[in-house]
């Protein structure tokens, strides 16, 4: 039997939590023969906690024979305790009337202090994954606060989106969803994201030339892939939690499987005409568990040039918002 690792997963008690755990505690995340410790942490309110506390008596119930304990906690420092995997759900929602200045702001302070006490107390090995909105940039404000954890280690999730794609690619070509392969998220995980079709192929055949229909791809495709989330809202009226917790076990999965080729939100580095300093979603390649390095050999043509430089700038707006809160 293998070493159980501590998985830390904030936002525990929210809709995403409650799909999340279960997936993670049954193997789906880090395979059938990883026992896990879960560390829940919510926010120091008192219904959140007892909501938490209910969540961790059904994770007992479940029997889960790979789940060998559970922390529930509103203290970071306990949460994330020689944690190998932080992954960062809770995140405070838009309330009405909010600016997006605002919002901005009020997860940086939360991101801020995560990135902080992770850096002092997670595992040597710690990884840390984002989902709390805005993703890209509550992740570089988390990697900002680090001196310890090298600033590859802090990736946010934009696997939702890719997953959107490559499902809307296999509807329209009418083909089973495996036949979709090569689909990337470039940039925020908002509705400026930017997937990049004209890269993917299908059976092996470029998307582009399968579907045959650029007047689509470059627009009902990337809007409908764009604008999902609020299409979720509006069918629902609550946000994508099934598919964001699925998402993230996606994302963590691809990241541990050496030879996976998938998207991830990591410090851009000035690759593909994204600013240096900004987390931006790009196709990445994972080496070791744990580890990526990025794609760079993808070449851009003028849509999507064009199509990155807005997302880019979108990010790079929403880092001046928060200019104050990075180290
Ligand atoms: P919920 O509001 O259901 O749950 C959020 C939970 O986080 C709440 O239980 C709250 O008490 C907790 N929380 C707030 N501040 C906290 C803190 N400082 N420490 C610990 N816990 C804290 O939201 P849910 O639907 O679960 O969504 C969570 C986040 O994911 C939101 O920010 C949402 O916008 C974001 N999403 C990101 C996606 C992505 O692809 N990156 C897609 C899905 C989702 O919209």
């Amino acid at each position: 039997m293998k070493t159980p690792i501590r998985v830390a997963v904030t936002g525990a008690a929210g809709q995403i939590g409650y799909s999340l755990l279960f997936r993670i505690a049954s193997g789906a995340m880090f395979g059938p023969d990883q026992p896990v410790i879960l560390q829940l942490i919510e926010a120091p309110i008192e219904k959140a906690l007892q909501a938490l506390g209910g969540v961790a008596m059904e994770l007992d119930d479940c029997a889960f024979p790979l789940l060998k304990g559970i922390v529930q906690t509103s203290d970071p420092a306990v949460g994330f305790k020689e944690a190998n995997w932080c992954l960062l759900v809770g995140a405070k929602p838009r309330g009405p009337g909010m600016e997006r200045a605002d919002l901005l702001k009020d997860n940086g302070k939360i991101f801020i202090g995560q990135g902080q006490v992770i850096d002092a107390v997670a595992a040597a090995d710690a990884r840390v994954c984002v989902v709390g909105n805005p993703a890209n940039t509550n992740c570089m404000i988390a990697a900002s606060q680090a001196k310890r954890l090298p600033a590859e280690r802090f990736t946010a999730m934009v696997r939702l989106d890719q997953n959107r794609a490559q499902t809307q690619l296999a509807k329209k070509a009418g083909v089973n969803l495996t036949a979709v392969k090569d689909i990337f998220i470039y940039g925020n995980h908002s509705p400026t994201m930017f997937p990049s079709f004209a890269h993917a192929t299908i059976n092996g055949k470029p998307a582009t030339s399968v579907i045959n229909d650029t007047a689509w791809l470059q627009g009902p495709f990337c809007e409908t892939v764009g604008k999902r989330g609020a299409a979720i809202i509006a069918a629902r009226g609550l946000s994508s939690a099934a598919s964001a917790a699925n998402a993230l076990v996606d994302h963590v999965r691809s990241l541990v499987t050496p030879g996976a080729v998938h998207s991830l939100a990591v410090k851009s580095e000035g690759r593909y005409g994204f600013d240096a300093n900004v987390w931006a979603g790009m196709p990445v390649r994972t080496t070791t568990p744990g580890s990526y390095e990025v794609i760079t050999s993808y070449q851009m043509d003028d849509f999507a040039k064009s199509k990155i430089a807005a997302t880019n700038k979108e990010l790079v707006d929403e880092r001046s918002f928060v200019a104050d809160m990075i180290k």
